[in-house]
């Protein structure tokens, strides 16, 4: 063994295990065959810099992966996100280490590169398990909890669906039934983040040292549930605002967090965008038929509604698309554009609350200066 999973390098000394190191990362390493590397995984990425946890405690890295570590000697990763385990040189706590590899991933959750930029961007790696969390009130949606479950199982990690705000609910069974049908095998947890009720199996079901992740609609409560698993307030629930009931919140930047009582947790505003991103290409591998035919639609952003010269309407006309079907694609469509509404609504107050904070400390300094 190149590394043992606890030892003192420096000082501190840290338990891998606690932070998700298991037999796969651990072979995966050895095969790098460099009895100079140490394990470390990356549990906080601040515009491009991260901090790793090592053995001997928290370290920064900067700059680049020195190398590819592919399995077959193919290339490996090269750019480094929240959860990736990665060998690096032992470094004295001040000084930054060097990464010079990347381990090959478990699981790993893209979204869309941000602005002009085309292309996928890493959001977060080695997740195990992923909480879908619908709420038992105005978000409950089957063909949601589908859409999410498969993203998930596309990343490679496990999803276990979560219905929230049972205290809003009162067809419960129903409610329960309706997940389950879609879930298949996929466990279905109820809970109330408000009565904390159901929390103590959210618990249950996340194993010592594994690495979790929340995705759902804005609103359903994903926050006030992960408060109630850290037993504390980690992310500012915010007060309500607007009149359906729903709060805001900030979170920070991409991190991993320690749960109380095992179990780690990805916290990052990226899975949002994730969840965002698989609505969208969905849309498209659900309704493929329709996808290839608006390839005649006269303009290339159609809505295949009233706009003239449309061939998927063509198409209903001629039967050769059931309208049926057009239907239930302008009502996925509907869906995906209420949720990026959602979203946006939650920037622009986010934007907002900054703005006015910045100008009450720019008051403050001048009824200070005065
Ligand atoms: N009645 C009830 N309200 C809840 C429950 N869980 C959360 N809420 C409320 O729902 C609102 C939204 O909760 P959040 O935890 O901020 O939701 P979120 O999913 O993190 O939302 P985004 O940050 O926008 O993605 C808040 O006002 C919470 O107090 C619950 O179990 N029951
Ligand atoms: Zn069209």
């Amino acid at each position: 063994m190149l590394a043992p999973t606890s030892g003192a390098i420096g000082s501190t000394t840290v338990k891998l295990s606690a932070w998700g190191w298991s037999p796969f990362f651990q072979q995966r390493f050895e095969q790098l065959g460099d009895p100079s590397l140490v394990p470390a995984r990356v549990v906080r990425v601040d515009r491009g810099a991260a901090r790793l946890v090592t053995e001997a405690g928290q370290r920064r890295a900067t700059g680049t992966v020195r190398r590819s570590s592919g399995e077959d000697g193919s290339d490996g990763p090269s750019i480094w996100a929240v959860g990736d385990w990665c060998a690096v040189t032992p470094g004295h706590e001040a000084d930054p280490v060097r990464v010079e590899a990347i381990l090959p991933r478990r699981s790993h959750f893209l979204r869309k590169a941000a602005g002009r930029a085309v292309g996928a961007q890493l959001v977060a790696a080695n997740i195990d398990l992923v909480f879908v969390v619908t709420d038992l009130a105005a978000d409950f949606n089957t063909r949601r909890l589908e859409r999410l479950m498969t993203l998930t199982w596309d990343g490679g990690a496990r999803p276990v669906v979560v219905l929230n705000k049972a205290d809003l609910c009162d067809q419960l069974d129903r409610r329960r039934l309706q997940a389950e049908a879609v879930a298949a095998g996929t466990s279905v947890l109820v809970t109330s983040a408000l009565d904390m009720q159901g929390l103590d199996e959210l618990h249950a079901t996340i194993g010592a040292g594994a690495t979790v992740a929340f995705i759902g609609s804005s609103g359903v409560g994903k926050s006030a549930l992960i408060n109630g698993l850290l037993g504390r307030q980690r992310l500012r629930t915010g007060s309500v605002r607007s009149r359906d009931g729903r709060g805001t919140h900030t979170t920070s930047s991409g991190q991993l967090i320690r749960l109380p009582t095992g179990g780690i947790l990805v916290d990052t505003p990226g899975m949002r965008e994730v969840a965002m991103w698989a609505g969208e290409a969905a849309l498209g591998a659900t309704f493929s038929e329709i996808d290839e035919l608006a390839v005649d639609c006269r303009f290339g952003d159609c809505t295949h509604q009233s706009e003239p010269g449309c061939a998927v309407r063509l198409a209903v006309e001629q039967g050769a698309v059931p309208a049926a079907r057009l239907a239930s694609f302008h009502k996925l469509h509907r869906e995906l554009l209420s949720e990026a509404r959602r979203r946006d609504e939650h920037l622009r107050r986010q934007h907002e609350r900054k703005t006015y904070a910045h100008y009450r400390r720019c008051a403050r300094l001048k009824r200070g200066m005065s």
